[in-house]
């Protein structure tokens, strides 16, 4: 039997009918149930050394293409769909998005996860299963209102396993519940996602919203992703979910030392533990605890544990970096305050220097120093990012330990960003240059020699025009918005927050709307494209949703300008909608605060589908640049030196620019304008100008100028259609730098020396 006739066979077996009669439902769990028992069958990626990646999120996405992409039988689930009368992308809307992150740090670890598998390395993902994860996101009344978003149903692709562990807390012991997701690279062989649960954990203690009581830990741990810490019973529920996370973590990685009967002095030469950003840092006095627990000498332990951990710092943001009250330690794990302590006495033999310290003269634990001192490797995710960490953030650190400081620019899996989600580019660049790049990214520079050839050119922008139509289809059906596939895609999609700007994005559209009032009517439509997520008790961060969606409204209904300008908000933005909006966008918006944003991720999917950056030298805009040089990408704004300082000597005056600068005045004025404050929300419209004019922490006015002049720059290359199509070409054939398999190398190389 050939795999088409075996999945067949499985349907007749799971529903007693042939193709032709099966639902949609019952085509998707055939589906699953076939490739879930491929991936059972798979041969299981094993080795001496093994990689525990421990994070705090996994935004993997829906699981069925890129299985089976991964296991080579991509064809023949199309087949026996097309057989049943449906398409893939049919049946793949039955599957719901597991809800286990948030951004670019959950997808990252996704694609990192996919690479590790790819290049053959042991190594495991290990995480929460949360049961609503992160919200649902409703826009109401021109508002993002949150919602519960249950994912976990009987058709999942977690399988429960006997593992259990006891985890203790202060005033209670738990024993978890371990739950797999198999982990398919592209050779066929698999890895682990091992994610952690509370039997007694319960949905129903949330009802409509995403309140509920925060103090019945055995009840609430693994409900949310980053349940709400703008309260302290919200701040108390992260720790007790990070040390729940890191004592399973540790637990089993004893656990399997021992079944492989390695000795535990033996840690570090068989066990890597990469620690994903801040969240996961009491792994480390964990693993202290329970090696000293099996006998092992304190000296012994620290010496193991240093050597065998390596810490990922994902953001400069100060607020970001978790310092947590000793106090909250004593009351929920106190078996970790002694260890701490005495971590922080060796560091401070090791430096006098106070700023280095791990717990501060307020009694607060610095995580990140804790990694820093107590693991082999400290890493930034991008260039610029990792010169600043050493330059200035982390600058004590790095006169103290050089070596341990490097660079790893971020990466993501073209299986899922390239493969899965644009499989018309796919087949037209296998056509052109071969396949061999699906194996060895860098061989998407041979496309470039082909940049001026008229036939490959118009052939591209055929592609490209076939995803903007697809994605004006779903966001007519999903949004009752009708798009222009005609105009210009220009997308931002990330989280929302200050420093990413996307208020600065909003302004511009202000700007633009005045000038088509007055007359001056862009060379084409322009369809203004974002989707974001804000931190449900981050209240600007909602009233610039707010305001986006205002404007989207207000410019619809404005016959003189709607024929112009579009601007959309898709609700509920995650990984599966970046898989539609990514391959049809025109130009892709990297706007941050130079210095801000630590990589960006989704620059690296947009360039690889054939968009063109705006953005400023910031993360790895500055790697992209130099790629593809001044001609195919739009830099703008203030360096990050000039911010660097602005910060320093606290000098930045938005009150000034606004007051000295008529077109920024006008601009910002008119958030507050009657004719959005009559459809908008007014106290939001009117907190997001406030705070422009009086704060602007991230300084979009400074580069508010300089972003308009670049971005009507970029609308004006675009009609040079044959110019545009060759930066086209150039950005994808340069992306094969950020495949996170040359990620993972380096990782390999520099850091976990598997294999
Ligand atoms: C994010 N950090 C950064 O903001 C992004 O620039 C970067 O691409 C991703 O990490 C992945 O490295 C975070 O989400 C956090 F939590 F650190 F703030």
């Amino acid at each position: 039997m050939n795999t088409e006739q075996q999945m067949t066979a499985k349907a007749e077996a799971l529903f007693h009918k042939g193709p032709a009669a099966l639902t949609k439902e019952e085509v998707y769990a055939t589906l699953l149930a076939f490739t879930k028992e491929a991936l059972a069958d798979a041969p299981k990626i094993t080795g001496d050394k093994k990689l525990y990646y421990i994070s705090a999120e996994f935004l993997i996405g829906k699981l069925l293409s890129n299985n089976l992409i991964n296991l080579g039988i991509y064809n023949d689930a199309k087949a026996f769909v097309e057989q049943a009368g449906y398409t893939l992308p049919e049946i793949e809307e039955i599957e719901a998005e597991p809800s286990l992150g948030n951004g670019g740090l959950g997808r990252l670890a996704a694609c990192f996860l996919d690479s590790i598998a790819t290049l053959d390395l042991p190594g495991d993902g290990v995480g929460l299963n949360y049961h609503l994860g992160l919200f649902r996101q409703q826009f109401e009344n021109h508002r993002q209102v949150e919602y519960p978003n249950p994912w976990i149903s009987s058709e999942t692709w977690e399988n429960r396993t006997d593992v259990h562990f006891e985890v203790s807390f202060k005033d209670f012991t738990v024993t978890s519940s371990m739950y797999t997701i198999d982990v398919a690279g592209y050779n066929q062989k698999v890895n682990a996602l091992n994610l952690f649960d509370l039997d007694s954990v319960d949905d129903s203690i949330v009802t409509d919203s995403i309140n509920f009581d925060k103090e019945e830990i055995k009840k609430n741990l693994t409900l949310f992703l980053y349940p709400d810490d703008g309260d302290e019973a919200g701040r108390r529920l992260r720790v007790y979910q990070q040390y729940f996370m890191v004592s399973n973590a540790a637990q089993l990685i004893l656990k399997e030392m021992d079944d492989k009967g390695y000795p535990i002095e033996e840690l570090s030469q068989h066990v890597v533990v990469q620690i994903n950003d801040t969240h996961p840092s009491m792994v480390i006095p964990e693993l202290i605890r329970l090696l000293t627990a099996r006998g092992m000498s304190f000296k012994a332990a620290v010496k193991q544990v240093e050597n065998t951990c390596a810490y990922t710092n994902h953001t400069i943001l100060a607020e970001a970096l978790e310092k947590w009250p000793s106090q909250y330690l004593e009351d929920i794990c106190p078996q970790l305050m002694p260890i701490i302590k005495q971590l922080d006495e060796i560091a401070r033999t090791r430096s006098s220097n106070p700023a280095t310290a791990i717990i501060d003269q307020d009694g607060r634990v610095h995580m990140a120093h804790m990694d820093i001192h107590f693991s082999q490797s400290t890493n930034g995710v991008a260039a610029i990012h990792t010169d600043i960490l050493k330059n200035e953030e982390l600058h004590d650190f790095y006169e103290l330990y050089p070596e341990r400081f490097n660079n790893k620019t971020n990466g993501v899996t073209f299986r899922r960003w390239l493969i899965a989600c644009n499989p018309q580019l796919t087949a037209f660049l296998d056509r052109k240059i071969g396949d061999g790049w699906k194996q060895n990214a860098d061989l998407l520079e041979e496309f470039e020699s082909l940049k001026n050839d008229a036939g490959v050119q118009a052939q591209l922008q055929a592609i490209k025009q076939e995803k903007k139509n697809e994605l004006s289809t779903y966001i007519y059906n999903h949004q009752n918005i009708v798009v222009n596939p005609d105009s210009i895609y220009d997308i931002q999609i990330k989280r929302l927050h200050e420093y990413k700007r996307q208020q600065m994005n909003a302004l511009y559209i202000i700007d633009k709307y005045l000038r088509i009032k007055n007359g001056e009517i862009p060379a084409r439509p322009i369809t203004c494209i974002f989707g974001a997520k804000a931190a449900p008790a981050y209240l600007l961060a909602k009233d610039i949703i707010s305001l986006i969606l205002t404007l989207g409204d207000l410019i619809r209904n404005d016959p003189e300008v709607s024929p112009y300008l579009n601007v959309v908000m898709v609700e509920n933005y995650n990984v599966t909608l970046a898989e539609k909006l990514i391959p049809a966008a025109d130009v892709s918006e990297q706007i941050s605060l130079a210095s801000k944003e630590a990589s960006g991720t989704s620059n690296m999917k947009f360039m690889l589908n054939g968009a063109v950056t705006l953005g400023t030298d910031d993360g790895a805009n500055v790697e992209i640049h130099e790629l593809v040089g001044d001609d195919n990408i739009f830099i703008f704004g203030v360096d990050s030196d000039t911010v660097i300082n602005h910060y320093k000597n606290a000098d930045y005056s938005s009150r000034q620019i606004y007051e000295s600068d008529p077109v920024v005045k006008r601009t910002v004025d008119f958030i507050t304008d009657p004719a959005m404050m009559a459809i908008g929300d007014p106290e939001a419209l009117t907190r997001v100008k406030n705070d422009m004019i009086n704060k602007d922490w991230f300084m979009a006015l400074l580069d508010l100028h300089a972003y308009i002049d670049e971005k009507d720059k970029c609308f004006a290359a675009y009609e040079d259609r044959q110019a545009w199509a060759e930066k086209m070409i150039v950005n994808i054939s340069k992306a094969g730098y950020f495949s996170s398999d040359r990620t993972i190398a380096q990782y390999n190389q520099d850091i976990w020396h598997l294999k």
